[in-house]
């Protein structure tokens, strides 16, 4: 539907940022170089078992030697923005607050920065993808000392501002405190790998480490955010805010315990982290479910995180069928599932097993996060992996079909989303330009609408770069006046 002029019709915002996504960890490689320090991935990549094809993050896509290459490859795509993470350890090598500052690593996003002005794509940057200075989880255990990481992140925060907020009007503090927390220190799945489960971790405790991690994680972001409204904001002018994944839950059947059970998942998976943040509370599902595990803020704290963000950050992937019952704290105690009661699948299966397309999921989604929190959203993930195309020929995985559908589908739901429904978003950053380091699968998942052939690091557009491309000049996308 095309808004006219007149009408109670929202008009799609003339300002919309299409972009893609990255992550620094996942494309950079370059490990060794000018002076980058270790990351907890770095190790943790390297240890036979943690990755599913047995292979790290040494080389990636080769994007920091590879960046000019990159970067004409967006501009041939004509995309507006552009979603990447700094590296922590590049720019303080062992991360900490009394730490040398690597002038090296400066220099490196500093000219990545101007590269995108210039091309006049905006960059939108991450200041935390999941890669923690090793030398900070040697020192005090990283994300499990909040007394410490909080100060050194706000500093490294406040370091990225100093340096780029000249430049970078558009900053996410965290990407997914739930992962962190949860695949990190509760799954074990993930860097640093910590986990109650002896067989995966000799060290560790799921049923407090987590709780503690994600406490940390929302004090960090709310004291950058406050260094940043107080020291930046007055002259960079920019925004900042924290984006969390999350996906839509349906109750299985209209079931009264199942019903509850779709709020769980999502008080969990969403609001663990977006009701303090927005609302200044933490889910009662949580503190009766954690009862002394779950961790207070003092008064004081409660200043700093509520309305500790300017917009909504969101990614999002999938839809999941919900159940009451279980016992894992994790989903809220709640059962997740993609087959219906009639014994049909929700969507499209993906290579990974947690992902489905199920487009109308992602517009309910949208709603519900406008209704609750009130505030601007920028999609900042969205992706699909085509199942088995790592093993397919190249020519057959540049033709990928399910992608291209799931990107229809989300578009148009975002779509909906904005005129029909009302909704206010501000931007759409598929996952990912690349192809890249798919964290605890290895190479063996591809996210990208870029194939990358990892023996000669050359990049192919997919079909699905070249529809999302089409998507964004589209007249009924296109700016209105
Ligand atoms: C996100 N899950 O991670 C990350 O932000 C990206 O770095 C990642 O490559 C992308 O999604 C694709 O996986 C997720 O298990 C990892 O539900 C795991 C889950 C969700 C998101």
């Amino acid at each position: 539907m095309i808004a006219t002029a007149g009408s109670t019709v929202p008009k799609f915002p003339s300002d919309f940022l299409w972009g893609f996504a990255t992550a620094s960890f996942q494309i950079e490689g370059a490990v060794n170089e000018d002076g980058r320090g270790k990351s907890i991935w770095d190790d943790f990549s390297r240890i036979p078992g943690k990755t599913l094809d047995g292979r790290n993050g040494d080389v990636a896509t080769d994007s920091y030697n590879r960046w000019k290459e990159d970067l004409a490859l967006l501009r041939e795509y004509g995309i507006k923005a552009y979603r990447f993470s700094i590296a922590w350890s590049r720019i303080i090598p062992v991360g900490g607050r009394n730490d040398p500052i690597n002038p090296k690593g400066i220099e490196f996003y500093s000219k990545f920065i101007d590269g995108l002005l210039e091309a006049g794509i905006t960059p939108f940057v991450t200041l935390y993808h999941w890669d923690l200075p090793q030398g900070l989880h040697d020192r005090y255990g990283g994300w499990l000392n909040k007394e410490e990481i909080v100060q050194d992140y706000a500093h490294y925060a406040r370091v990225c501002f100093q340096a780029f907020g000249d430049r970078v009007k558009h900053w996410l503090t965290l990407n997914e405190p739930w992962c962190t927390a949860i695949l990190g220190y509760g799954r074990g799945v993930f860097a640093p790998g910590r986990s109650s489960d002896r067989n995966r971790s000799p060290e560790g405790d799921s049923s407090t480490e987590p709780w503690i991690v994600g406490h940390s994680l929302i004090l960090a972001h709310a004291h950058a955010v406050k260094i940043y409204r107080e020291e930046f904001k007055p002259t960079q002018g920019g925004q900042i805010g924290i984006t969390l994944n999350g996906d839509w839950a349906i109750p299985f059947d209209d079931s009264p315990e199942n019903v509850e059970a779709a709020q769980h998942a999502l008080d969990v998976a969403i609001g663990w982290f977006a009701d303090p943040v927005y609302l200044g509370f933490y889910p009662e599902h949580m503190k009766k479910m954690l009862g002394e595990r779950m961790p207070e803020f003092t008064a004081e704290e409660w200043t700093v995180v509520k309305g500790s963000s300017d917009f909504y950050g969101m990614n999002t992937y999938t839809t999941n069928l919900i159940k009451g019952g279980g016992d894992d704290e994790f989903q809220g105690k709640a059962e997740y599932t993609f087959t219906r009661a009639d014994g049909t699948q929700l969507g499209t299966q993906a290579h990974c097993a947690w992902l489905q397309d199920y487009p109308e999921g992602f517009r309910a989604l949208l709603n519900y996060l406008w209704n609750r929190y009130k505030l601007p959203i920028f999609v900042t993930e969205n992706g699909f992996a085509v199942k088995d195309e790592n093993s397919m020929p190249l020519e057959e995985a540049l033709q990928d079909h399910d992608r291209v559908e799931y990107f229809r589908g989300a578009t148009q739901a975002l779509m909906s989303a904005v005129m029909e429904d009302g909704v206010d978003v501000r931007s759409y950053f598929p996952w990912s330009f690349l192809d890249n380091f798919e964290w605890a699968d290895g190479y063996s998942t591809r996210f990208g609408v870029t194939y990358v052939d990892y023996e000669t690091q050359k990049r192919y557009p997919k079909e699905s770069a070249k529809f999302l491309v089409k998507v964004q000049t589209s007249p009924c996308v296109k700016s209105h006046p």
